[in-house]
């Protein structure tokens, strides 16, 4: 990954991981054929190739199976529906063939035939009936299994394997979605980036299982103090995001500073062999959405004040205007 440049995300993990284990033949071909190619791997380059083998891939594979299943499903009610009109038809016949008895005045023998008759094709008809409600009922469950199935699988795709909270592709849906709802009822939005302080030199130290134990500490932390309205997502590696509808900015500074101050007061221990892992820390820059402007560029001051924050010695949370700042003591 190092030599093509490639950024250390969990997404980009994933490929080059399977990449190295030789386990899907298709993606080592398309890689290859990317670095025989000389391209390069481009951001765009990058999530494609996840989405194209992990995430597509396991909606896809979902979208088939539960489309087997129902063509299963609707061919055997297909077949009973069949199979009831038959019975249907022979009842009819029978019927008529009754009545055009009953026309003819039959004696009381040929009267006690003509009801047996009748008595056994509508007992026929009833268990016909029976059976059909018994399978339409049997599809219904089914198929309420199956959307459920699909929902389990998007909300797979859409949440981080490793911290269990949301990854990138529901921090965008979720901002987009906040944007829409804050033009229309004028509410204010915040949007709050926070990045772990030094995460190299402690991975490096420390190796990257503990890295990844701090990272799922800290989307705790997020998690935690967020309110419930709020989505927080893991943005990037080592970077969070909080969507924060409904909330000015003075109540996201507050929620930023509770974070930062439970990450720096938190003693680390290593759980493999509860070594003393010290403290670490973590920055934040906080924009408030104003009017009418584009995704990207709250996103973009978020991101200016999280930098403001690392330039002025970190372990602190910046907001939109200079003074808001608040800093470790
Ligand atoms: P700064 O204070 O400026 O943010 O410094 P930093 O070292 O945190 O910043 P940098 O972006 O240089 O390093 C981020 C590191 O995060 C690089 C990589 O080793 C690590 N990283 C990224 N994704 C993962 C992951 O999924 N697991 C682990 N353990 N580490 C990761
Ligand atoms: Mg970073
Ligand atoms: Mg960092």
């Amino acid at each position: 990954m190092e030599q093509f440049d490639v950024p250390p995300t969990p997404e980009n993990y994933a490929v080059w991981i399977c990449f190295a284990s030789d386990t899907n033949p298709e993606l080592c071909e398309t890689l290859r054929a990317q670095i025989e190619g000389g391209d390069g791997f481009t951001e765009s380059v990058n999530s494609d190739l996840f989405e194209q083998y992990f995430q597509w891939k396991a909606i896809q594979d979902a979208i088939l199976e539960s489309g087997n299943l129902m063509s299963r499903e609707l061919g055997a009610v297909q077949q009973t529906l069949e199979a009831a009109e038959r019975d249907t038809v022979a009842y009819g016949k029978a019927l008529a063939g009754a009545t055009h008895e009953l026309v003819a005045s039959p004696d009381e023998a040929g009267m006690k035939r003509l009801v047996e008759s009748l008595v056994s094709a509508t007992a026929r008809m009833q268990r016909r009936s029976q059976a059909l409600e018994n399978k339409l009922q049997a599809t219904s469950n089914e198929v309420t299994q199956l959307k459920s199935h699909l929902e389990r699988v998007r909300e797979e795709a859409m949440t981080d394997a490793l911290t269990g909270i949301a990854n990138r592709k529901r921090f965008d849906e979720a901002l987009r979605r906040a944007r829409r709802a804050s033009d229309t009822d004028k509410s204010p939005l915040s949007l709050v980036l926070c990045d772990i302080d030094f995460f190299k030199r402690f991975n490096d130290t420390w190796g990257h299982q503990t890295g990844d134990q701090i990272i799922r500490f800290v989307a705790g932390c997020l998690t935690r103090h967020s309110q419930e309205h709020h989505v927080v997502a893991r943005y990037g590696g080592e970077e969070f995001g909080i969507v924060m509808p409904n909330t000015d900015m003075a109540a996201a500074k507050e929620i930023s500073e509770k974070i930062r101050k439970t990450v720096e007061s938190k003693k680390l221990l290593r759980k493999s062999t509860n070594e003393d892992l010290g403290n670490i820390t973590v920055s934040l820059g906080i924009a408030g959405y104003r009017d009418g402007e584009s995704i990207e560029e709250l996103i973009e001051r978020s991101d200016a004040n999280l930098y403001k924050s690392k330039t002025e010695g970190r372990n602190r949370s910046t907001g939109d205007e200079a003074s808001s700042q608040s800093a470790a003591a």
